[in-house]
């Protein structure tokens, strides 16, 4: 009570303090005196410099009549008035779509051609398609192009009805980083009917034309050479183990038409090339060329974007059927093909289980559709792997392509940001066209190996095997055991991270 006394007395005496001085300041006549007084007993700690600069600012009259709070609240408007008022740095210069002037496509002289490995690049000195290399933002639709020489090619999509949500996110990058400029189809295929609200959602996030294909019932279902109870004790065995997705049946029809059936579907058949998308995938940079364009005159085959390990437990008896094909059929390996990269010479000469992560494809159906890779399927198929096993695509399109393709006819589009799920590719110093933190080479390398998995990894990482020179070299001093021997993976030793 004593205190409260006491600290009313204190603030009644400060009160008439600050009154007494007030009306000092009111009568003193001189600015100096003024402005101690009033400034630095009314609002504002006494003798700042802050307090000295600011009573500066303000007239003598305002520095007496109004308060902190109003001074702080007069602030605050004055700046967003500011900011909402204050003209651009810089304007952005439009260019009319009707003054934009248009290049028709022509096909370079094949004699005169350079091989570039640089998609960008490679199109700029081997074509006069601006559209290729100009500013893309200033693009307008490609309507206004000849069709003349356009590849027939295709976005196609495996998706059910109710990844509609996951789909319709796919589309929307890709649309809008790539294929707005270059209009090239959408076709989606489906094991049901597609729904109406499928179909109508999906129309509108293009304005290129979309088809929607059932699949052939003799694509999507159990041959009759596979015994059903094998298959189910496949089922329980892999799903028990932990192999992911093991245990589903449509995950095996998923993986056998991914592997020798898409390219059969009757709409295919007006398409030459194509570009795999699946739901739920990212695309972070704009794409300022047609890969379709690219992939045709370069004479490449096979695109792909991260190369990396999966659980090698889904696919036992790959690599002995794979060896078995070749032995067979001796004839059918293209005599430029190269498979070092994927065989491992301290394994006996193994396949080391890389592969292309095939959710994300630009290749051609042609080579898909070609009597090597038919067959190769086939010799698959028949031994049952895709439902005694687990067999996916992408091992399978590797060894196909690595079997039957050149290398130098392989592609690693490394400069489009891509992600699925945990695996993203992000390309390095691109922050003027992409929307991601760019990753480090090795980033995806064995992310899916289940730790419970006991295959063997390559020397070096899947896409520094596939890309090989440069990318093998290692640290001067640096050694894989000894860095395993102090608990690292033994994959930190390169000279290139892939970030440079
Ligand atoms: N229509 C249809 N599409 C399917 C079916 N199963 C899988 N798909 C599609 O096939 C593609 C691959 O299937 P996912 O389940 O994503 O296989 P994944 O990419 O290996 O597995 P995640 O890593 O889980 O994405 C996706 O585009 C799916 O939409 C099915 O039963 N019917
Ligand atoms: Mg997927």
């Amino acid at each position: 009570m004593a205190q409260r006394k006491r600290a009313g007395l204190i603030t009644r005496r400060t009160h008439d303090r600050n009154v007494l001085l007030l009306n000092l300041s009111s009568r003193a006549p001189s600015p100096a005196s003024s402005v101690s007084s009033s400034a630095s007993s009314f609002w504002m700690p006494r003798g700042t410099l802050t307090s000295r600069y600011l009573s500066r600012l303000l007239p003598s009259y305002l520095r007496i009549c109004i308060t902190k709070r109003q001074f702080a609240v007069l602030t605050c408007l004055f700046l967003t008035a500011f900011v909402w008022f204050a003209p651009p740095r810089h304007t952005v210069a439009t260019v009319p779509v009707d003054q934009l002037q248009l290049y028709p496509y022509i096909v370079p002289d094949k004699n005169e051609r350079v091989h570039e490995k640089n998609p960008t690049l490679w199109l700029e000195k081997n074509s006069n398609n601006k559209h290729a290399i100009s500013e893309q933002s200033l693009l307008p639709s490609f309507t206004h192009m000849t069709t003349a020489g356009r590849p027939r090619a295709a976005l196609i999509s495996l998706v059910r009805n109710s990844e509609l949500g996951g789909i319709s996110q796919s589309m929307r990058q890709l649309e809008y980083q790539w294929n707005r400029k270059y209009q090239y189809p959408w076709i989606f295929f489906n094991d049901e009917p597609f729904s109406d609200e499928f179909k109508a959602a999906t129309q509108n996030l293009t304005s290129t034309k979309c088809y929607y294909e059932l699949l052939p019932r003799e694509h999507w279902s159990l041959p009759d050479w596979v015994d059903e109870g094998r298959f189910m004790n496949s089922l329980e065995y892999l799903g028990a183990i932990g192999v992911g997705k093991g245990w589903m049946i449509s995950y095996r029809h998923m993986c056998r038409w991914n592997s020798g059936f898409f390219y059969k579907h009757p709409r295919l058949r007006e398409f030459d090339w194509y570009w795999r998308v699946e739901p739920d995938v990212h695309f972070f940079c704009d794409i300022g060329y047609d890969v379709f364009r690219f992939m045709r005159d370069n004479n490449m085959k096979y695109g792909f974007n991260m190369n990396i390990l999966d659980d090698a437990r889904s696919f036992p008896s790959l690599w002995p059927r794979t060896r078995s094909f070749i032995n067979a059929h001796p004839e059918l390996i293209h005599p430029d093909a190269d498979l070092d990269w994927l065989l491992d010479p301290h394994n006996g000469g193994d396949y080391n289980n890389c592969q292309f992560f095939s959710n994300f494809e630009i290749g051609s159906l042609q080579f898909f559709r070609g009597e090597a890779n038919g067959k190769y399927f086939d010799w698959l198929d028949r031994g049952g792997g895709f439902y005694y096993e687990r067999f996916g695509d992408a091992p399978i399109h590797t060894l196909s392509v690595a079997m039957f393709v050149p290398k130098e006819q392989i592609w690693y589009f490394g400069d489009i940001g891509y992600q699925h799920d945990i695996n993203r590719h992000c390309p390095p110093n691109s922050s003027h066209r992409c929307i991601c933190e760019p990753t480090p080479i090795d980033e995806n390398f064995y992310k899916l190996v289940p730790l419970e998995s006991p295959q063997k990894k390559p020397a070096d990482s899947c896409i520094r095997q596939f890309l090989g020179g440069n990318w093998l070299k290692k640290n001067d001093g640096w050694n894989q055991e000894a860095e395993r021997a102090f608990g690292g993976d033994g994959y930190h030793g390169y000279e290139l991270n892939g970030l440079e």
